[in-house]
């Protein structure tokens, strides 16, 4: 009989199918999976089926570094850092695994040999957008890294069923398309049904004293749902280390539907389900701005519920001594989002493990430390009183024990500052009541810091100024940093090849070896390689623009890239009225012997965000006028290139020349897109602001293209009464620019529709676009006017490359480490797997 077995199957499974990794390992296992987890023919089998069998194939790798982690972990009880986020935003699991496995070359041979093309099988992957942008991105850097160092760690999230939301351009406008990215099955994660914790919502307290005379307090829900683990491996680069992410999905609880269900009720109950199936559908695509939604808040206390039962649960498994537990775990609050774990926690072990409040509340403030992410004013969270009170009536209780404790303290250390007092307040009394999330995150933390130097001052400054007189001990900085694994080894190979070839691959670990290329900026043999290779960076990303927008632009024209969320502060419009100008320059002078240009620009805007979406719209429609102006005769190119994500990012830093970090100094916290792109080898053009300050000195101010005013000017600027339509009157091209698109030349005609944008400018200009328009014009000009001096230009980005060592995520992770976690990294040695015969 003739087997149904394919060729190419292993019969028997051996161990090594498991864990080798020998091309002709993988391409056996892959065919096995093909067959047994897909159930598959290799002849019917479709790109999907692929990319799900080598999915398997490489997270049976994963999995015995990661079983192998979690017992040395256990058997050691290890210090563990938890990072608790509203957002990861991972980006696409495959190649990062295979780059960090060691495995990339092999794998891509073992499809070649089977006949794939490992690139298709990459691409088939649909990205978990589970963030907004720069907060959910740090954070998945983060978990790379605290793996690389070996630091025990667990990001504690949400598993929203539809993420970020796809972008659609319709008629130059941004349409929002639900991210179903669990359509075809996710492969990367593990769910566990049997890891299932209650969440209680809404109800009303009651309290009575114990029969061993304890005050006891309990809190009788309206509403219970279950949140259950799915459980994702973080691997290391090149160690066995694979931490631990688990992402929550709230489920309705069985049992009690089941009294709406016998009394007849069956929609009542269904609706139940449904309603508390809710609380994990669909992340909120605000970035830095607050929505007071009901369902906001119950994601947050849902997450935080979650992961502080589950710390305690895994805690126990060890020692029953819970005084301890900030001693096994310690926690970092990603901006206010998770903030209510300090009320949670103490809800926990006060209510629930019946420990005396000041122990609870000892071993509260050691667990947390908090960032702020961003100094937007309508970005500092704040719940008004009667929505949390009504969902968590035992948290505001406990809110209000700890506000009043906190305030005695702010009384006695300054006695009669009414003013201060309220100031401090985690509940805000002003006008309607509120509850403030950043006061509570700084009470209940011994540690607070901001993402770049310039932040962390302002942090002190302003919004947290009183914090920090207070107790100025607890704060720091902590400047952001990205992976050098998926933003230059896995998507810019040719970079990494040639850097590795000079100085071997040391630099993919320790950053700081970058150094080692500064005397190479002079060798013209070396600057020639470069040059061909972010050449072929751009062929790249212009075959891409070509198939994806339909534009052709030239791959020897400048690539000016601005790629982030769409927001007002960020001033993707300044941009706009650069290229206005330019256009402006060449109908004036068809001749002028202009640097060819190529502006890019990528990102979403809030659905809710009128003037960003508006914003959107007239990139798209100076953009068909310019591209298509016989005068401008394919100079200049704007292009818009449709949802932005980290798989579009992997494609456009690499083929950057120019990248721009524009925004209004004091309002842009760090950025990391910055970073993302001057260790790509892009020359920065941008304000003094966030970290694009720190780049800066690193990479020598010759290095950077500096422009506009500084933190201190346009506070000197807001003092002396910014008059905006001054500044436009007295500058001929920029009214010229303005009236441009008043007068509906990129609108077909339509004098209304752009109105928004402008009037504001003229008239208030939050963001001192105009303030800062000549001095960007300029700077633009003189950018423009060095890349025609390629020798010069490459000079510049190879030692841009060279001195951007400090912005690896290693960098800050190692500083979080020593500084707020005091955690030390735990060498997980592979086992042998003979737990595959038990
Ligand atoms: C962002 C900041 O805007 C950005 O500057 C920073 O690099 C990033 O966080 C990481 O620190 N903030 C957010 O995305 C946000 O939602 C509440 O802040």
């Amino acid at each position: 009989m003739t087997s149904l077995i394919p060729p190419g199957c292993p019969t028997v499974l051996t161990e090594d199918d498991r864990t080798g990794t020998s091309v002709e390992t993988l391409r056996r296992a892959f065919m096995d999976n093909l067959f047994f987890v897909q159930g598959r023919f290799p002849e019917v089998a479709t790109k999907n089926d692929h990319y799900l069998a080598l999915a398997y194939t490489v997270r049976d790798r994963l999995l015995l570094r990661w079983l192998n982690s979690a017992k040395t972990y256990r058997d050691q009880f290890s210090r563990t850092v938890c990072y608790l986020s509203a957002e990861f935003l991972l980006g696409p699991h495959l190649g990062n695994n295979l780059i960090n496995l060691g495995l990339y070359d092999a794998v891509a041979e073992a499809m070649q040999q089977t006949g794939l093309d490992l690139n298709v099988l990459l691409d088939q992957e649909e990205e978990p957008g589970l963030g907004n942008g720069g907060l959910g991105r740090l954070a998945a850097c983060y978990m790379d890294s605290l793996a690389t160092l070996e630091i025990p760690a667990i990001g504690y999230g949400i598993r929203y069923e539809y993420g970020i939301f796809d972008q659609e351009i319709r008629d130059g406008w941004q349409v929002e398309i639900t991210d179903k990215w669990l359509r075809y099955g996710n492969p990367w994660e593990i769910a566990r049904p049997e890891i299932t914790l209650p969440v209680k919502f809404g109800g009303s307290t009651y309290s009575y004293t114990d029969d061993q005379g304890r005050y006891r307090v309990v809190w009788q829900p309206h509403q219970m749902v279950q949140g259950i683990a799915y459980d994702t491996p973080i691997l290391g680069y090149k160690v066995n280390t694979a931490n631990l992410l688990r992402l929550w999905r709230a489920e309705a609880i069985e049992s009690f539907d089941f009294q709406a269900f016998n009394t007849g009720d069956y929609y009542g109950a269904v609706n139940e389900k449904i309603a508390s199936e809710n609380i994990t559908k669909v992340l909120y695509p605000n970035d830095e701005q607050l929505q007071g939604k009901e369902l906001r808040l119950m994601q947050q206390y849902f997450l935080c519920s979650c992961a502080l039962q589950d710390m305690i649960r895994l805690y126990l498994q060890c020692s029953s001594d819970l005084t301890r537990f900030h001693h096994k775990f310690t926690v970092q609050l990603n901006d206010t989002h998770p903030a209510i774990s300090v009320a949670e926690l103490m809800r926990l072990l006060v209510d629930e493990h019946l420990l005396p409040w000041d122990t609870a509340w000892d071993i509260t403030r050691q667990t947390f430390a908090y960032t702020n992410h961003t100094l937007l004013p309508e970005a500092l969270e704040k719940w008004p009183l009667p929505l949390f009170g009504s969902l968590l009536p035992r948290h505001l209780q406990i809110i209000y024990e700890i506000n009043q404790r906190f305030l005695d303290q702010v009384r006695l250390a300054y006695p009669g500052d009414q003013e201060r007092l309220a100031r401090l307040s985690i509940i805000d009394e002003s006008e309607c009541r509120y509850v403030r999330m950043a006061n509570l995150a700084c009470v209940g933390s011994h540690a607070i810091n901001g993402v770049a130097a310039l932040h962390s001052e302002l942090l002190k400054q302003t919004v947290l100024r009183d914090f920090y007189e207070l107790t100025p001990e607890k704060f720091s900085n902590k400047t952001n940093g990205v992976t050098p694994r998926r933003w230059m080894v896995l998507s810019n190979p040719g970079l990494t090849r040639l850097i590795s070839n000079h100085i071997g691959e040391d630099w993919i670990k320790h950053l700081d070896q970058l150094r080692r290329l500064e005397p190479l900026a002079e060798d013209a043999g070396f600057a020639a390689e470069w040059h061909a290779v972010k050449h072929k960076n751009k062929v790249r990303l212009a075959e891409y623009i070509q198939q994806r927008v339909g534009i052709s632009v030239d791959p020897s024209s400048i690539f000016d890239i601005l790629v982030k969320r769409i927001h007002e502060y960020k001033r993707q419009h300044l941009c706009v009225l650069n290229i206005i100008t330019l256009y402006q320059r060449l109908k004036d002078h068809p001749n002028l012997d202009i640097t060819p240009h190529t502006f890019i620009f990528g990102g979403k805007a809030a659905p809710g965000y009128y003037k960003a979406k508006l914003i959107i719209k007239l990139i798209n429609s100076v953009a068909e006028v310019v591209n298509t102006d016989p005068t401008v005769a394919d100079r200049l190119k704007v292009v818009f290139l449709p949802d932005y994500n980290v798989t579009c990012g992997q494609r456009v830093y690499p083929a950057a020349d120019l990248s721009e970090q524009i925004s209004t100094a004091g309002y842009e916290a760090s950025g990391t897109g910055n970073m993302k792109f001057a260790l790509n080898g892009a020359l920065t053009i941008g304000t003094l602001d966030g970290a694009n300050v720190e780049i800066r000195e690193e990479v020598g101010a010759e290095n950077f293209f500096l422009f506009g005013n500084t933190v201190e000017q346009l506070q000197e600027i807001w003092r002396n009464g910014y008059r905006p339509w001054e500044i436009a009157n007295n500058n001929p091209m920029l009214k010229r620019v303005l009236d441009l698109i008043s007068c509906g030349h990129f609108s077909h005609g339509d004098t209304e529709l752009f109105r928004p944008i402008v009037e504001h400018l003229w008239q208030n200009d939050r963001y001192c676009l105009l303030a800062d328009y000549q001095s960007y014009v300029d700077c633009q000009e003189q950018a423009t006017r060095l890349y025609r001096d390629q020798k010069q230009w490459v000079k510049m980005s190879i030692l841009n490359v060279a001195r951007m060592g400090k912005f690896s995520s290693d960098r800050a992770i190692r500083e979080y480490c020593e500084d707020i976690w005091r955690v030390q990294p735990v060498h997980v040695p592979l086992a042998d797997t003979s737990y595959i015969a038990q």
